[in-house]
């Protein structure tokens, strides 16, 4: 079958380290038991769209360089069935059990709102049969609310409230979409939710503006029974130099100011968490502790470049602190492991496709193993335990539940002469233990 893009791959098969095959898994072995729970479900991979399948490769400098067949058709609903198609294959061919979108990356933008949803309506009903055939599943789905010029001066936040409504418009239908589709989540990324400049900017008129849209959306959501998860995805910068979603803490403190910190989980992007000056790990860890967890954009940056270069990840260190931390606060519920990534622009054969996701859910299986070791080993654990044993005594309690107050603790060292002893933070030899475990 000549016509499909991917006919010279076969379906990708577990086969072990020591396999040589280049499309094969050499760690993602979907049924192995880990911490008694399939290595797919702790996992839940989902191939994204947007870059996938819709990005040609130009960058600002340069046009596309991949050459797919649904770029060339210019019937731009026969090409969206022609890339539907593609997609499905892809998917089932890398055994990926989930995928997610935006409204505009699988069906065209029509010249008003209504021909737009005449378009997904009648691409939906293709890629609901593509689900039924393959069994691959929605992780999330989203509207792209930042791409079309109208979107400029942000969505929710756009000094227009015509725009506001245009952009509920497409949230609802989407929502519709991902429901239909048993989506498990649905998305928000605020990629113009910011500002260039204060000169021209109210920004507590547009927190307003943008709290009343997460609650119209909620509201919706609860309205429709869809029982999937609402999920903001942090982001400090790119494309608008200041994004209010900046990152998990400023989304947190936004949520409960708004007061809806209990309708909105994270949707937290590796590769977003170094922009916002984090760590990966520090951003996963701070959701799990506030109960705001929800899923992942997997990814990776550049240590050169300070933009989002989306690429796919290869760090099984960083991966297994994640992972570890994931799974000490219980794992996924409804969330799962998108690959936010896309290839480098030279990478233009539709194989690549297939290493730059084998390779990324390759990196993930094996981070997933070290934190398993981690885990079952107990030895971090054990040392952050004893870091803190002293607040599990008398002292530490009356201080905690409040019984002691700022005049009984000075007067508690002054009387007893207290000199604390100052103890090693262990950082290199906890760092020596956790490469063992890699
Ligand atoms: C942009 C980004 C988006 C969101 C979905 O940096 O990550 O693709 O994930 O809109
Ligand atoms: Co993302």
């Amino acid at each position: 079958m000549s016509e499909s893009v991917f006919w010279r791959v076969d379906k990708i098969r577990y086969e072990g380290p020591e396999s040589d095959n280049p499309l094969s898994f050499r760690y993602y072995d979907k049924d192995r038991r880990v911490l008694g729970k399939r290595l797919e479900d702790h996992l839940r991979v989902a191939v994204c769209y947007w870059h996938s399948f819709n990005w040609t490769g130009f960058d600002v400098f340069g046009a596309g360089t991949f050459d797919r067949p649904w770029f060339r058709v210019s019937n731009q609903l026969e090409a969206a069935e022609m890339k539907l198609k593609a997609a499905f294959e892809f998917f089932e061919k890398l055994g990926a059990p989930f995928f997610t979108f935006h409204d505009r990356d699988i069906a065209p933008e029509g010249a008003t709102l209504k021909e737009s949803n005449a378009n997904l309506d009648r691409i939906i009903d293709k890629v609901e049969v593509e689900m039924q055939r393959t069994g691959v599943r929605l992780l999330w789905g989203t509207a792209n609310l930042f791409s079309h010029p109208r979107y400029m001066g942000g969505a929710a936040t756009n000094p227009d409230p015509e725009i506001f409504a245009y952009a509920a418009g497409q949230v609802r239908k989407m929502l519709d979409v991902t429901h239909r589709l048993n989506g498990e989540n649905y998305v928000l990324w605020g990629g113009r939710e910011g500002y260039e400049t204060l000169l021209n900017t109210d920004m507590k008129r547009e927190a307003d503006q943008l709290g009343r849209f997460l609650s119209l959306v909620a509201d919706y959501k609860h309205k429709i029974g869809f029982k999937g998860t609402l999920l903001i995805e942090p982001k400090p910068k790119e494309p608008t130099k200041h994004q209010y979603d900046y990152d998990t803490a400023s989304v947190y403190a936004f949520l409960q100011r708004y007061r809806l910190e209990r309708e909105y989980a994270v949707n937290i992007e590796a590769n977003h968490a170094i922009l916002s000056g984090h760590s990966f790990q520090h951003e996963v860890a701070y959701a799990i502790q506030n109960g705001i967890f929800g899923s992942i954009d997997m990814n990776r940056g550049d240590y050169l470049l300070g933009w989002d270069t989306d690429q796919f990840p290869n760090d099984v260190q960083e991966i297994a602190l994640v992972m570890y931390t994931i799974l000490k606060g219980g794992g996924f519920t409804t969330g799962g492991m998108n690959f936010d990534a896309k290839l480098r622009r030279q990478s233009i054969d539709p194989e690549d496709l297939f290493h730059a996701h084998i390779g990324g859910m390759d990196t993930l299986a094996r981070g997933l193993l070290a934190a398993e070791k981690m885990i079952t080993d107990g030895r971090l654990d054990a040392i952050v335990q004893e870091r803190y044993a002293g607040w599990k005594g008398e002292l530490g309690e009356r201080i905690l539940s409040g019984k002691a107050s700022l005049a009984d603790l000075s007067d508690l060292v002054l009387e007893k002469g207290i000199e604390p002893k100052a103890r090693s933070g262990r950082q290199e030899f906890i760092e020596n233990l956790l490469a063992r475990y890699v």
